[in-house]
């Protein structure tokens, strides 16, 4: 099994941390690249935009990092898929939550934060963008209420794209309002060791 994508990528880390928590032993291709490092005329073979990450699981090529979480879940550890309909209902609104509504938002302030130049920097957009990341991680802190987990009782793959982004916000040098819900949900995360070592990456 082979994972292709530095560590440093939140799409990447989501495809990690699944295979994690799925006890999956693989080879990293490019763990400690950098952007664009892994653009090669080879890899667009297997990924023809040249994005990360992609996996080869003895010659089946999944790509999309939400396809791999759920592949992953699927095959290594169905475990993490809730049995239920309402709570499967819940993860999966909670994945496709991350990918689209706050992928955005969540990408740009952190690209004009950690990889633009202070003088480069659009201060007035970034503002703005900032209010639009608190308030999409408010309305998941008021989903989030007393719930344990994001489908519950149980941690499942509903977990794994929203944690993903919960570390990035957490770790932006931005002011954000009082979650309390948001943290409680977030420390329980941090006490699994594969989300220490697979997605609590310095931000680069
Ligand atoms: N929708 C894709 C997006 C993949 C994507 O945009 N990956 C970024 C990194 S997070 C990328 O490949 N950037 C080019 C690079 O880092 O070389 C997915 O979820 O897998």
């Amino acid at each position: 099994m082979k994972l292709y994508g530095r560590n440093t990528s939140i799409n990447v880390q989501k495809a990690a941390w699944v295979m994690g928590e799925a006890e999956l032993n693989w080879e990293w291709v490019d763990k400690e690249g950098g952007v664009g490092t892994i653009d090669s005329p080879q890899y667009r073979k297997i990924n023809p935009a040249a994005k990360i990450p992609t996996l080869d699981d003895s010659g089946l090529l999944v790509r999309q990092s939400n396809t791999i979480v759920r592949y992953v879940a699927r095959k290594y550890a169905p475990q993490l898929i809730p049995r239920d309909y309402p709570a499967w209902v819940e993860a999966e609104r909670w994945m496709e939550w991350q990918n689209s509504d706050n992928r955005a938002p969540l990408t740009k302030v952190f690209w004009t934060l950690i990889r633009t130049p202070e003088d480069k920097r659009d201060m007035e957009e970034l503002s703005t963008v900032i209010n639009v990341l608190n308030d999409d991680f408010t309305i998941l802190d008021e989903y989030l209420g007393d719930r344990k987990y994001i489908a519950g009782d149980e941690f499942s793959i509903g977990d794994i794209p929203p944690g993903a982004a919960a570390y990035r916000y957490l770790s932006l040098p931005i002011e954000r309002p009082v979650l309390t819900n948001l943290q409680n949900w977030y420390q329980k995360l941090v006490e699994r060791p594969k989300f220490k070592e697979l997605v609590m990456i310095p931000l680069a």
